[in-house]
């Protein structure tokens, strides 16, 4: 054990978004194995150690361990080797049932569940995703969760950006809060959501943003309306806020879409990258279905 006595002193000028030394290694005793969480710098995400994620369907205490982490941090990060399709599915019911895609060109065939992105159009969609957004934040109920696992590494480029969504909300200028608590978004599809959107689960606020698929901003002019996203993309890059995965192969992240906004930075065709992302369904978030099996433990 850590003395935390010996660390007094030490922390009186440290960077108050980064973890305290004490909280760097959460360490979870399952089935013998140790899972070690630390928290990253950026003051969201942790990076998880030692965790199987081929053999995580006969460890349900590591499950919950996973789960209770992305609640807690908002993003993880898990190195570990490239894993099949059919282990990479299996690890990400972890986190709840999966959407299904339409077969497309460069989509691995017969896994409806993977939506393959790729530098190359013949291995997957390209351009994904390259501003601050949720996935699935067009839908009526929004994907909670999306994970990805990278299969092939380009050279340079290709990093992946996030941004905790709560911390923008709470660190927006008073007078901004005001201004924007009760507005409404639409997509293109009039699909409407809160701009400032209570968390499905711990009901914490966030700031819910797509900036690239925002129609309008209900009751707003077009020009004040792509100033006003214009102003909260600026805020989710703020300095400080930003936390940059270079991405290895076999890495398996989780976000949660509700707390972390992400974004794709440029890449070379010339370069090959393949990453293959899941996503939970709206309906079916691990935390959606503890309920409903508590409810049907209640009912027999
Ligand atoms: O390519 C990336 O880094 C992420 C693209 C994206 O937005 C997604 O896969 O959901
Ligand atoms: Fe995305």
């Amino acid at each position: 054990m850590p003395d935390e006595g010996q660390d007094k002193g030490v922390d009186c000028n440290r960077d108050p978004r980064a973890p305290r030394r004490q909280d760097m290694r959460l360490i979870i005793l399952t089935k013998g194995s140790i899972m070690n969480i630390i928290p990253m710098s950026a003051g969201f995400g942790a990076r998880i150690h030692n965790v199987d994620l081929a053999r995580l369907g006969d460890n349900p205490e590591a499950q919950q361990a996973l789960q209770a982490a992305l609640l807690e941090y908002g993003l993880l990060v898990i190195p570990g080797p490239v894993l099949s399709p059919q282990d990479q599915i299996a690890a990400s019911e972890v986190f709840g049932e999966l959407e299904e895609f339409p077969p497309a060109p460069g989509q691995i065939p017969g896994y409806p569940q993977i939506f393959r992105v790729a530098s190359r159009a013949t291995e997957g969609y390209t351009g994904v995703g390259r501003y601050w957004h949720s996935d699935g934040s067009f839908r009526a109920v929004p994907t909670p969760m999306s994970l990805w696992h990278l299969e092939a590494r380009p050279d340079v480029g290709g990093d992946t950006l996030f941004t905790d969504l709560h911390e923008a909300w709470r660190s927006l200028p008073e007078e901004m809060r005001a201004q924007i608590k009760g507005l409404q978004t639409t997509h293109r599809n009039h699909v409407v959501h809160p701009l400032v959107m209570p968390h499905p689960h711990t009901g914490v606020d966030g700031l819910y943003l797509n900036v690239g698929l925002t129609n309008s901003i209900i009751g707003m002019e077009r020009d004040a309306t792509e100033q006003l996203i214009a102003t909260l993309d600026r805020h989710l890059s703020r300095e400080g806020a930003v936390y940059r995965h270079q991405w290895k192969e076999g890495d398996f992240v989780v976000a949660d879409n509700f707390r972390v906004a992400h974004r794709a930075t440029p890449l070379s065709p010339l370069q090959r990258r393949v990453l293959n992302r899941t996503t939970v369904r709206g309906d079916g978030a691990f935390w959606e279905t503890a309920k409903s099996d508590r409810a049907d433990a209640l009912a027999v």
